[in-house]
């Protein structure tokens, strides 16, 4: 019942749930005055009943660590909870084993700097009493891998520029750390020595996979899954990547405000510029096709200094480090080749010309078998060769072709050449860290957000199955009392995608005939899967189609799907590049690898199919990443965006399910091995730590305890096994003692 002078939250379009005192109240609307009125202004707003969540002071103020200990659970507690904390500059918050990452948009927030990492390592007890940070999540997954003898994996999941990159570089640091504490001198260097290698991997591989768009400065595009290996004894000994799905368009082009990659940027910027013709950036139209020539530190002489000595310390030799730097600087002259149809094959004019064999030139291939191959094509009429002029258009696809070919063998010979270094077959368990490009909702969406995507729905689905499922199920199964809470089910969306008869089937069924278009895949599409809930064409949409996403509806333009998906590139190509006089050059491109070619949604698919087995054969830790908001910019705060990641993300649900039920589950037998100092039975052990029903209980496999009763219990054990091992020390100093006086007597 709302009265004039209440406070609470009210729920305002703009803000989402903030703090306010109720003004005026008429029996159905409510006029309330926000609290914070520099935040949010001195006007009263006007809602309903149903928008305004009556608390007291304390509940408005209340601070903790993990949201499960909220002592009331509401939307509007949850979000000024995160919000009051991240605008004090405290971005973690756990969710029982779950750690939310706020982005801060700052690097010098005195509490997180690297230099507390050790602090943070010396200090084992702060972690039990799991203060939340991304070292927590680390440190658990460490000792979990160490002591249960089973591969782990941390899952960094959020939207585009919500953290998750740098969260995963924070988990690597502190593996580094924390696997090296321990162990003799020889040991340790080793342990530390690896550790570098695998953070300097880092520069490099963001260099050449990432790129500003207008989520992110620096956007990862690709996917990365990293094992990080351990042997027998827990010391660091390698590590293992593997990439996913590098955004090929962003070789050719980037939409308004976004940018290429920032490795051809870089290449401008270099101690090569001059020799490579590089120096004038905006002399490269692949540069300047976003609008957007300068970002940050990405594109900066120190930079590519940096990116640079990183390659050598992880095993590039400075004559690769260049050619990888001449097929960077090839790709932007190619990019600046076009061509006429001028009836003769000649490309358009001088400049053209020189672009072509200044980029042949880095290649260390023949220019003329370039330009022949772009400009034309062989047919055998009536078993006769024929040599056919290409019109410009596909002229202009074929070079475009090449030039992704050759970037992302780049990349690939990156990553493999990164696992050389870093690979090792060792007896042990392995840590996962997965940083996978976030889900993504631009203007214009296109086939690689429809791969990014369905990547984001497969690991909402793992975390959905692992956090509600298995929990109902568990607890269901042993009859432990739950009352049943809903949660999103996103495989159905997963399926239209990439199941039987899915868009994935329907775009290589399209691909495969002769005559597929966009337009007619689009029409099948529509026929197929009209009607299912997770699709959407409407009367207006006449290029794309809708797909209903469980952190968005996302509108995707057919436009170049076909093409994207068969990705070809001329056999002729594979053999110029293999004939190159440079050692890396000649090797990007498998002139025999025809036969093995799959469309990219396949060989995605069968990709994302192996993480997730992946996956599910390990034991999961999560860090879900929050941007605060789209401004990039620190201390802001956008509600309803964060309010619909918290939800979409599934962390409302976890919250509340985790509350509702027993986050602690134990098997009987590990449980009272545990606690046998505290009781033989359950029952006792229950009864000694004063736990009701409401705090544990036991089931017919496992006992099932709220988080406080576990740590209540491990506090008692902890005691208990002190006041016992000072019994046994004084037994056996007094027994010590006793055999002094025999033999003192037998003297
Ligand atoms: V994408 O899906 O690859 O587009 P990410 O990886 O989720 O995205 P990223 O880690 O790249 O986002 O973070 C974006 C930017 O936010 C970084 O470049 C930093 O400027 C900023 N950021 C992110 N996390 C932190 C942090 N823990 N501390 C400080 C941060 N700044
Ligand atoms: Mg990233």
């Amino acid at each position: 019942m709302i009265e004039v002078g209440a406070t609470g939250f009210f729920l305002c379009p703009r803000n989402s749930w903030i703090p306010g005192t109720v003004e005026q109240w008429d029996g159905k609307i409510a006029a309330i005055r926000p609290v914070d009125q520099n935040l949010y202004g001195r006007e009263t707003v006007k809602v309903q009943e149903s928008s305004f969540f009556s608390a007291k002071d304390e509940i408005m103020h209340e601070d903790v660590d993990d949201l499960l200990n909220l002592t009331v659970l509401h939307d509007s507690t949850l979000i000024n909870c995160l919000r009051r904390r991240y605008l004090n500059n405290v971005i973690y918050t756990n969710i029982g084993a779950i750690a939310v990452a706020l982005n801060p948009f700052k690097f010098d927030i005195p509490a997180y700097t690297d230099d507390k990492m050790v602090l943070y390592l010396a200090e084992g007890d702060i972690i039990e009493k799991n203060l939340p940070h991304s070292w927590a999540v680390a440190h658990n997954t460490y000792f979990e891998l160490r002591n249960d003898n089973c591969n782990q994996c941390v899952l960094v999941s959020g939207e585009s520029g919500a953290g998750k990159t740098e969260a995963s570089k924070i988990v690597m640091k502190y593996l580094a750390a924390i696997s090296c504490k321990e162990g003799g001198d020889i040991q340790k260097e080793a342990g530390r020595v690896v550790g570098s290698k695998i953070n300097l991997t880092s520069p490099p591989l963001e260099c050449f996979g990432n790129a500003k768009t207008v989520r992110n400065d620096n956007s990862s595009r690709f996917g990365k899954f990293m094992r990080v290996k351990f042997d027998k004894d827990g010391f660091l000994v390698g590590a293992h990547i593997v990439k996913y799905l590098l955004e090929k368009s962003r070789i050719v082009t980037a939409a308004e405000n976004e940018r290429c990659y920032h490795s051809l940027y870089l290449v401008c910027r270099g101690n090569h510029a001059e020799k490579f013709g590089t120096e004038n950036d905006k002399e490269f139209r692949i540069l300047t096709s976003g609008n957007c020539l300068h970002n940050k530190e990405f594109d900066t002489t120190a930079e590519f200094d940096e990116v640079c000595k990183s390659m050598v310390a992880v095993g590039i030799s400075e004559a690769e480090c260049e050619s990888m730097w001449a097929v960077v600087a090839s790709v932007l002259h190619l990019g600046n080749v076009s061509f006429v149809d001028d009836g003769e094959g000649s490309l358009v004019n001088s400049k053209s010309e020189f672009s072509l064999a200044t980029a042949a030139a880095l290649l260390q291939v023949e220019g003329e078998s370039l330009r022949r191959e772009f400009t034309k094509t062989q047919l055998f009429v009536a078993g006769q060769q024929i040599v056919k002029l290409l019109k410009p258009t596909l002229a202009l696809d074929a070079k475009e072709a090449l030039m992704k070919a050759l970037y992302d063998a780049q990349f690939q010979w990156l990553v493999d050449k990164c696992n050389a270094i870093l690979d090792v077959d060792v007896d042990g368990n392995w840590i996962g860290l997965l940083d996978i490009f976030g889900f993504e909702m631009f203007e214009t969406n296109s086939f690689e957000q429809l791969c990014i995507n369905l990547a984001n729905e497969s690991l909402q689905n793992h975390y959905n199955t692992y956090i509600f499922e298995r929990d109902l199920e568990e607890c269901r199964s042993e009859g432990i009392d739950m009352s049943m809470v809903a949660f999103p089910d996103n495989a159905p969306c997963i399926h239209m995608v990439s199941g039987k008869g899915g868009i994935f089937a329907l775009l290589d069924e399209e691909c495969s005939l002769g005559k597929g278009t966009d337009d007619s895949f689009l029409e099948k599409l529509s026929v197929a899967h009209q009607g299912n809930p997770f699709f959407q064409r409407k009367i207006l949409q006449k290029s794309s189609f809708t797909v209903i996403h469980y952190a968005g509806d996302v509108t995707y333009e057919v436009s170049g799907f076909l093409d994207k998906n068969r990705d070809t590139i001329k056999d002729a190509f594979k053999l110029i590049v293999s004939q190159s006089t440079n050692a890396l050059v000649s090797q990007l491109l498998d002139p025999s690898s025809e036969a093995k070619k799959m469309t990219v949604a396949t060989f995605f698919k069968i990709q994302l199919k192996e993480l997730m087995d992946v996956l599910n054969s390990t034991n999961p830790h999560w860090i879900r990443c929050i941007k605060p908001h789209p401004a990039k910019k620190p201390l802001m705060w956008h509600g309803p965006n964060v309010m619909s990641q918290l939800s979409s993300s599934g962390v409302l649900g976890t919250v509340k399910i985790r509350k509702a039920g027993f986050p602690v589950r134990l098997k009987v037998g590990d449980f009272l091995a545990k606690f046998n100092v505290l009781g033989k039975s359950v029952e006792e052990i229950f009864a000694t730590g004063s736990l009701g029903s409401a705090m544990g209980q036991k089931g017919s496999v496992r006992v099932f305890l709220k988080s406080e009763a576990y740590n209540k219990l491990e506090h008692l054990n902890k005691q208990a096994l002190r006041k016992h091992t000072q019994t046994v020390q004084s037994f056996a100093r007094g027994v010590y003692e006793m055999s002094v006086i025999r033999q003192i007597q037998r003297l």
